[in-house]
């Protein structure tokens, strides 16, 4: 017995034993603790392990018949419906990183994806200043990293929030690489602390839209072909009750897969924190039955407190609200309800949650459950391709808890002003010219491209970031160096905004609307900005329009106390403005939030300060680009200049050289230590 137990010591300490059980899911992590004044500073370390997995695996024996089975380890439920994932250590959502400010996050990501596809993983809302190169958007911060290679996230928790973190390379994101990343304060810096009595890790809450298959098939049917954009329902915490499982020798039984359950005590104030990892055109409007929500802070910046009844969260964004649990001892619904391409004119698709009071039956609150039902009236915060009113509030009003800086000074250093919309353009990726251009196909074929300024980006063969001088300067191009009529051909490039270091920038966002009743929730990486003017103005409006109006001077900017924040939408015909205050050297991603519009184009590039002004990269930092073989002429000269004519010999019909065997051997000897 003993020696058994020995032997097997001795292979874990190897690491024998270890590769077939690592998937933490980091519950009870050292990390996740009340953040205290003067508390110490902790380094955190997480091992992440990407694959592709499935729903309703092996792991889950016998749900949902016994829902027990369900919570088993290794389990994923999600809708019920079986389909192909990608997730971080067999969960969904991947393991949930609660730090508190200041700790440094060490991630390990072994990519095990079985498809041979790189990954990267984005910390989204982490501004990542000094360690740029941590920003994890591939061809552009770092090289996408390789299947069966592991690559190490390493930076401080420097700003407080919600956040999370997601994957940033193809699709990845929407099919199941996504987790919180919640980055805590200690009282004496939370502004808001006198407000609420808890702050669980269990009340983090991530909501997303779900496809029922992998999304590149979606991608690839919506793009080549006639197929949809618009899923039928989301996701709360990775779950949701929507398939229905009967048994054949339990007749008129129906079981379902379980729903997130926020569990309660009666009066107390909860700090609940919502995110949206939305993955295509589905804003979230996000209620409580019966109980208000006091919104308190947005993309990790807090603001003065707003009560309302429900609020609208766009892909990318968060928003921190506190519960106060003085309704009668119950289940309410939690509800998420989809708008636009999820919304009334589609598949209505939405999420139930409950939150149970301590006290109260494990059984279904009263509230219907239909599509409709969950359209909670009274105010709204972030409404949809509306104008403000008294009762539909956009965040541009929101009073920001953060001092003013220079990034609300009176007249911005640079100025943008950037349309998007879906341009009727033969995008040669999915309108061949000659053989399926536009306008020989059915409408339903059609492929309108989301551009910003006629535009498509593209990445680079390398990350400009860590890699500059790779990339040649005439793969750049913006509405000023671009040389075509992009109305009238397919412009595509890396597009790329210049800003000096410590610029206040101004961007003059637009939904031009002319295509469909869209938005775009926009989103930037390495700053926050300050929201200083929304406007909703017609169903569709234009580049020229929003001009006029701006150089006429109705577009009047908040500079006072506005919000901060590294997320916001676009409405459909009307206009966002931002401001911020570029004091992060380096090459920055901004991009529309919407999983298909990013992917083919919908983003560009702002690279802050001068190719000397960007930080140095970690030594023996990863590198990629394109390989040609250009060598071989001269490979097979320097062969053959050395080899003596004499030293060739006749074996039969064939001659051998034996110079050239000789060589081989030599270079495949130095090819072992180099
Ligand atoms: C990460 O994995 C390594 C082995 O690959 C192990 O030694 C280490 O303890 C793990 N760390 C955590 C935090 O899980
Ligand atoms: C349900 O599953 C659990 C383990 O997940 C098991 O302990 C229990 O016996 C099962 N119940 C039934 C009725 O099979
Ligand atoms: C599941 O069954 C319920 C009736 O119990 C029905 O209302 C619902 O539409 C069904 N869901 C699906 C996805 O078929
Ligand atoms: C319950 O909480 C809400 C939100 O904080 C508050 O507006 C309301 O006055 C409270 N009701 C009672 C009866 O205390
Ligand atoms: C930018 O601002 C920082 C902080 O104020 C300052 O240290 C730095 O020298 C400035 N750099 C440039 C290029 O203006
Ligand atoms: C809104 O658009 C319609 C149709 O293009 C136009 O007739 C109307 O004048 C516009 N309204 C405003 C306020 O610009
Ligand atoms: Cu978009």
């Amino acid at each position: 017995m003993t020696s058994v137990i020995l032997f097997l010591t001795i292979i874990s300490q190897l690491g024998l034993l270890q590769g077939a059980v690592d998937y933490p899911d980091y519950k009870d992590h050292k990390c996740t603790r009340t953040c205290e004044d003067g508390g110490e500073i902790m380094t955190c370390i997480y091992n992440f392990t990407l694959e592709y997995y499935y729903t309703l695996s092996k792991a889950c024996y016998d749900c949902p018949r016994n829902i027990t089975d369900c919570k088993r380890p290794h389990c994923i439920t999600a809708d019920g419906v079986p389909r192909s994932v990608v997730v971080v250590n067999r969960m969904l959502p991947g393991p949930g990183i609660h730090v508190c400010e200041n700790d440094m996050i060490v991630v390990n990501v072994k990519n095990q994806l079985e498809t041979n596809e790189g990954t990267t993983i984005h910390w989204h809302g982490i501004y990542q200043k000094g360690s740029q190169w941590m920003d994890g958007v591939p061809m552009l911060t770092q090289c996408p990293i390789p299947t069966h290679s592991t690559f190490q996230y390493r930076f401080k928790a420097a700003n407080a929030g919600t956040h999370f973190w997601h994957a940033h390379a193809g699709v990845q994101r929407a099919d199941g690489i996504f987790g919180h990343l919640v980055v805590r304060q200690p009282p004496s810096r939370e502004v808001h602390f006198s407000l609420y009595d808890k702050d669980l890790v269990e009340h983090a809450v991530m909501v997303n839209d779900w496809l029922n298959q992998l999304t590149i098939d979606r991608f690839a049917e919506h793009h080549h072909s006639d197929g949809d954009n618009k899923p039928r329902l989301m996701i709360i915490n990775g779950k949701a009750a929507f398939k229905n499982f009967t048994y054949d020798d339990e007749p008129g039984q129906i079981y379902r897969t379980s729903q997130e359950i926020f569990y309660v005590e009666p009066n107390k104030r909860y700090r609940f924190r919502v995110v949206s990892n939305g993955i295509l055109n589905c804003p979230l409007q996000v209620s409580v039955d019966d109980h208000p929500m006091i919104v308190i802070a947005s993309d990790g910046k807090p603001f003065d407190p707003i009560v309302v009844d429900s609020f609208n969260i766009f892909a990318g964004e968060r928003y921190d609200f506190i519960l106060e649990t003085n309704k009668t001892i119950g289940n309410y619904w939690f509800r998420v309800r989809g708008l636009a391409d999820c919304g009334a004119d589609q598949k209505r698709g939405q999420a139930l949650a409950i939150v149970r009071y301590t006290g109260s039956l494990e059984e279904a609150p009263a509230g219907a459950t239909d599509y409709d039902s969950s359209a909670r009236g009274g105010r709204l915060l972030n409404p949809w391709n509306e104008a403000g009113t008294e009762s539909k509030i956009p965040v541009s009003e929101l009073t920001a808890m953060v001092p003013d800086d220079d990034s609300l000074k009176e007249k911005p250093d640079k100025k943008f002003y950037l349309a998007f919309d879906f341009n009727p353009i033969d995008n040669f990726h999915f309108h061949h010219p000659d053989l399926y251009p536009m306008l020989s196909i059915v409408k339903e074929k059609h492929l309108y491209s989301p551009q910003i300024n006629g535009i498509s980006n593209m990445l680079p063969h390398a990350p400009p970031l860590t890699q500059f001088d790779d990339i040649p300067e005439d793969m750049f191009c913006n509405t000023d160096t671009i040389q075509k009529n992009c109305r009238e051909e397919f412009c595509q490039c890396v597009h790329r905004l210049q800003v000096d270091l410590n610029d206040t920038v101004e961007i003059i966002m637009l939904d031009e609307g002319v295509t469909f009743n869209a938005n775009h929730p926009t989103h930037l990486h390495g700053h926050s900005f300050r929201v200083v003017a929304i406007g909703k103005l017609n169903t569709t409006t234009s580049l020229e329009e929003v001009k006029a109006l701006d150089e006429g001077g109705f577009i009047k900017r908040k500079l006072s106390k506005a919000v901060s924040k590294d997320s916001v939408t676009v409405p459909d015909g009307g206009y966002t403005v931002i401001r911020f205050y570029a004091d992060n050297p380096g090459v920055w991603f901004f991009h529309c939030h919407i999983e298909f519009h990013v992917e083919i184009g919908m983003g560009l590039i702002i690279q802050v300060g001068s190719k000397d002004q960007m930080p140095r990269k970690p030594k023996g930092f990863p590198t990629c680009g394109n390989f040609e073989y250009s060598g071989l002429e001269e490979e097979k000269e320097e062969d053959t200049l050395e080899c003596p004519e004499s030293s060739s010999i006749s074996l039969g019909n064939e001659r051998y050289t034996l110079c050239g065997i000789l060589t081989f051997v030599v270079l495949f000897f130095f090819d072992g230590y180099d």
